[in-house]
């Protein structure tokens, strides 16, 4: 539990992504370990100072997204729906900058206060790659911070963003991903979440119905926890994604994984300023290090992205 004028601060990433590097570059020695409950992964927390506030900081198990399959998802994605941290930091690594949006677009479309660090900002410039820091921070409507925390670098600029948003948080509206032929499915169960009564307002509507189209156990608990018609919701929605299967001869949670990455990967492109150089055997025919960064960048920028951008 949060004390009066402290704050809980969620570290976020997949995996080697440096999120280790950054717990330690920002708690140094305030460090503890211990176990998840009823599991063997461990639980890092430590503590910082910044402008004043005392943050709590969690490093959530590496998790390359937030559907519930694996037990690093089932820990990420319960914590951040029922420990409601004060401000969420998503680390990102740069190098792999399609891979990485694919969970940053699933908490911008949970709404939770959210800071994105883009870190290992050293190794994306050795490939050859820039990325356009301020567009990527336009399109996802919330801050973006580059590092390369293995050497400290801006790890001051990382904590002014941090202690700006406590300071002044603003409320960042969830972003709604275009799911295409889905989405008549979605604003179905929209429609049922938003009638009869609820008391799960905390999350946004059109989340709960998309982890709901998902089949994610995660979602169908918190329905069961906050609604008396439940059964009826839950029930909608297992009629709803049989219906998407018939229809589309694909199953809902493909087809929802299908679209972010897809989006993911046009918000990556229209960001890097300059890929990758493409794959090049060298004169003995090897391919070079490093070559195959950025090849999912490469090809057409969608003049438009398939998502609402926030601000447009
Ligand atoms: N070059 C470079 N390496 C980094 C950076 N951040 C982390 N690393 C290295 O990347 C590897 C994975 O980092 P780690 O913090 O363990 O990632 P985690 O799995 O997300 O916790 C380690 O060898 C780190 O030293 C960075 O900004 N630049
Ligand atoms: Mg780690």
């Amino acid at each position: 539990m949060k004390k009066e004028g402290e704050f809980l601060l969620a570290l976020v990433g997949q995996p080697n992504c440096g999120k280790s590097t950054v717990f330690n570059a920002l708690t140094g020695a305030h460090q503890r370990v211990a176990n998840w409950p009823g599991v063997t992964v461990d639980r890092m927390s430590g503590w910082f100072k910044t402008g004043g506030h005392r943050l709590e900081i969690v490093d959530l198990p590496g998790t390359y997204t937030l559907a519930s399959l694996s037990l690093e998802e089932r820990i990420t994605g319960s914590f951040l729906i029922h420990e409601t941290p004060s401000l969420v930091l998503n680390i990102v690594d740069a190098s792999a900058l399609g891979q990485g949006l694919v969970l940053t677009l699933q908490l911008r479309e949970m709404g939770i206060p959210l800071v994105v660090n883009l870190n290992m900002m050293d190794i994306a410039r050795k490939r050859g790659l820039e990325i356009d820091v301020a567009a990527l921070e336009r399109l996802l409507g919330v801050p973006v911070v580059a590092t390369s925390m293995k050497k400290g670098h801006s790890k001051k600029a990382l904590l002014r963003a941090i202690s700006a948003q406590l300071d002044s948080p603003v409320k960042v509206e969830p972003l709604s991903l275009d799911y295409g032929r889905m989405e008549p499915f979605l604003r179905d169960m929209e429609r049922r979440l938003s009638s009869g009564a609820t008391a799960d307002g905390a999350h946004p509507l059109r989340w709960t119905a998309a982890k709901l189209m998902e089949g994610d156990d995660g979602a169908e608990e918190l329905i069961r926890k906050n609604r008396s018609d439940a059964d009826h919701v839950i029930g909608s929605a297992r009629d709803n994604r049989k219906a998407f299967e018939e229809q589309s001869k694909e199953a809902p949670e493909v087809h929802i994984a299908r679209s972010r990455h897809g989006i993911a990967n046009a918000m990556a492109a229209s960001c890097i300023t300059r890929p990758a150089p493409p794959v090049r055997p060298d004169r003995r025919g090897r391919l070079q290090p490093f070559c195959g960064t950025g090849h999912a960048y490469r090809g057409d920028v969608p003049a438009l992205l398939p998502f609402n951008r926030p601000g447009l």
